[in-house]
């Protein structure tokens, strides 16, 4: 056994050259790896006891891709297509014994090697598109040539692996293997070399387009259905375009189509904002200061008090891995509601070909409901997600206190209450923690862990562990009014109000944040959330335009009429009472009116936003910047590609976000735009949001 590098070992076996790859976590091609690959395939060749050569993994899985994290210091030698054009050359035949995930670079490795045998759990995929990215190493060229065009734009576009069986259906995988992967893929490696003659290359052979050459509209048709999912991203369309380029251009002029769109996206901010965002998601399940010895506790019996919207879209959270889960209310007809809702939410993701119906029985076997709280005496952890009452949340964890067993963690759901409050009519303050959902509980991904002044280490760790066992991406947060996503989202409607008032019609602010990335503007999203959230009708403002909309009964989408009317496909169109009301309002006020930039509007709504960030770090609220745009990204539908507030203010330069801050405080005199002193501090000494 030779070590070619740190990462790579070179030994001939029965002929067969193996080269070793072990690179942890995830065999990343990193530098080491790619001169460890390129001295092993260059030493087999002229290795007359080598008849032929095994790419091997160490470890979870197969080469992952290129290593990230190494893309910030820019090329580093040897490059990558040196690497695989000595492998594609090879006069020897080249198998891959692929196991866990051949992604991104890897997977293009592999279409290199003449052979891929894998194991049935291997998967296989370009999620390139993920990092604002495309495989810049042939993929494009390749894969279409062996899946052919319409898997391949299907995979590039989504970054969805496929699984093992469906890649040797489709001819990505020579050979499935069920035992041991190296032992079968050195025997595969000396039959194919036993066998002589010449080894295919996937370049060589363009059957597989030819479908597409048939039928050019497929791109067409893979454009507009993608649309809507992809707008404001560049990758996706890059992506197309590289697929489009293996059709119509021979097969070195499309590697060279596809290297300067890669280039292109690699250069670009797009890219930029996501591949920090890969790590920032990693980085955000990791708290730093816990005790070491603070064990995660067991959750095998969730008890959820709540069975309307949020109870029952949490609860599904837990079923769909697995976790028994006994639902409480008041009242059998609320009991009755919230499990038939759930029944039909499972029995809609059924129809469109996304859950078995047996998996459905199974999930809705294992949410149990009961009118009686002492029914969740033996659960490890009890989530309290009711109307958001202090009032009423006190008196629940006050007999939830009398009810739990010792060591049960006792979780509300509130969504910006303070916990400590919560927390304090209990016996036990360690085990209360927040469980922040975002609606839809079962859909969104965000989940905001919030710690409470007395909640312990291990019921954090618990908390922060089992929202990746849900498929959540958790981050935690501090107590304060809002915590961090909401506390943020307050800034940026208090002053899309203001905009309004002062003659912004709302469908210019909204489509303005729409423009930027966001999925809907403010008054959208105010229509959607409700617009009676926490209105008070005996206490109503006549100064409020929302308040007053809500007079008239004008609550938002749900009462089909809030800023917007809405038909029956709950599409908006303007209203002209909401406008009446605003100049009301500010005639009432004393404010002018008058037309309003869309760069002042989007300015207006994103500096508040970012100041907010910067005084919850300041108080350490958020543990990190990035943890705010994580918040943002899968909380509020922030554009991935501009990476979240913080980032985005990075981008922006903390100068400037200072100087226009600091302009608006001083020509409104408002002390809503007092700059944060910590924005003010890193913006003078040049630093940014770490
Ligand atoms: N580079 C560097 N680090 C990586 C990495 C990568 N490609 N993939 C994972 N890590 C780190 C990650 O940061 C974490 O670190 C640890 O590994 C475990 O990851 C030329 C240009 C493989 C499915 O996009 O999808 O090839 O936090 O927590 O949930 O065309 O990681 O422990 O310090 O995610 O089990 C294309 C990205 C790259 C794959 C495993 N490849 N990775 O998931 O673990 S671009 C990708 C993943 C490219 C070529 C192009 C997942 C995973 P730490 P993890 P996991």
């Amino acid at each position: 056994m030779v070590a070619l590098t740190s990462m790579v070992d070179y030994n001939v076996e029965e002929g067969v050259a193996v080269l070793t790859l072990n690179n942890p976590p995830v065999n990343a091609l990193s530098q080491g790896v790619r001169q460890g690959l390129k001295d092993g395939v260059e030493k087999a060749l002229a290795d007359d006891s080598a008849q032929a050569i095994l790419v091997f993994c160490e470890g979870r899985t197969f080469i992952a891709g290129a290593d990230i994290s190494e893309f910030s210091s820019g090329p580093m030698e040897p490059n990558f297509h040196a690497v695989l054009s000595t492998m594609d050359g090879s006069p020897k035949p080249i198998v891959a014994a692929i196991h866990g995930t051949a992604l991104g670079g890897g997977l293009e490795t592999a279409l290199c090697c003449n052979y891929r045998v894998a194991v049935g759990s291997a998967k296989f995929g370009l999620p390139e598109v993920n990092l604002g990215l495309l495989p810049g190493a042939g993929g494009t060229q390749r894969l279409p040539r062996v899946v052919g065009v319409e898997k391949t734009l299907a995979m590039v576009t989504s970054g969805v692996p496929i699984g093992a069986a469906e890649a040797h259906k489709l001819g990505l995988v020579d050979q499935l293997v069920e035992g041991d992967l190296r032992a079968e893929a050195l025997a595969f490696a000396k039959d194919k070399a036993a066998q002589g003659g010449s080894h295919p290359r996937v370049r060589d052979n363009d059957d597989k387009l030819q479908s597409a050459k048939d039928n050019p509209e497929i791109f067409a048709a893979t454009r507009k259905m993608l649309a809507r999912k992809t707008r404001g991203f560049l990758a996706p369309e890059y992506n197309i375009r590289c697929i489009e380029a293996a059709v119509n251009q021979p097969f070195d002029e499309g590697l060279k189509t596809e290297g300067k769109l890669f280039a292109e996206l690699m250069s670009g901010p797009q890219s930029q904002a996501q591949q920090y965002f890969f790590f920032s998601e990693r980085q955000a399940g990791k708290v730093p200061g816990l005790a070491e010895d603070a064990k995660e506790l067991p959750i095998a019996k969730v008890g959820v008090i709540g069975g309307g919207l949020m109870g029952g879209g949490i609860s599904m959270n837990f079923a769909n891995v697995g976790v028994p889960v006994t639902i409480v209310e008041t009242s059998q007809e609320a009991l009755d509601r919230g499990l038939g809702t759930i029944r039909k939410n499972y029995e809609n993701t059924a129809r469109k070909g996304r859950l078995t119906e047996e998996a459905v029985e199974q999930r809705c076997g294992l949410i149990q409901g009961t009118l009686d709280m002492a029914d969740l005496a033996d659960c490890d952890l009890i989530i309290e997600a009711v109307f958001e009452n202090m009032a009423v949340k006190k008196d629940i964890f006050t007999r939830l206190d009398g009810i739990a067993k010792q060591g049960a963690i006792l979780a509300s759901n509130t969504s910006a209450l303070d916990l400590n409050e919560i927390a304090s009519v209990t016996s036990r303050p360690e085990s209360v923690i927040g469980l922040h959902f975002f609606s839809p509980a079962n859909v969104m991904k965000l989940l905001e862990v919030v710690r409470g002044d007395k909640t312990s280490d291990a019921v954090i760790k618990t908390g922060m562990a089992l929202a990746k066992r849900i498929r959540k991406v958790a981050v935690l947060v501090g107590v304060c009014p809002g915590f961090v996503g909401n506390r943020i989202l307050f800034m940026r409607q208090i002053e899309a109000s203001k905009l309004a008032l002062e003659g912004a019609p709302i469908e210019q602010v909204d489509k303005v944040l729409f423009d930027f990335g966001f999925p809907m503007g403010a008054f959208q999203m105010g229509d959607l959330a409700g617009l009676d959230l926490g209105w008070d009708k005996d206490n109503s403002n006549p100064m409020d335009v929302k308040d007053r909309l809500c007079e008239l009964g004008r609550r938002g989408q749900k009462t089909g009429a809030g800023f917007y009317d809405y038909d029956e496909k709950r599409m908006p169109t303007p209203a002209p009472v909401t406008a009446e009301l605003f100049a009301e309002v500010a005639a009432a006020q004393g404010v002018t009116q008058g037309d309003i930039s869309d760069e002042e509007i989007l300015d207006r709504c994103l500096l508040p936003m970012i100041n907010e960030g910067a005084k919850i770090l300041d108080e350490g609220i958020a543990v990190r910047a990035s943890d705010i745009d994580v918040t943002y990204v899968y909380g509020y539908g922030w554009p991935v590609y501009r990476g979240g507030p913080m980032h985005y203010a990075n981008s922006l330069g903390l100068d400037k976000v200072l100087a226009k801050i600091r302009h608006y405080h001083e020509s409104t005199g408002d002390d809503f735009w007092a700059p944060s002193p910590l924005l003010v501090s890193l913006a003078e000494q040049g630093k940014r949001f770490k």
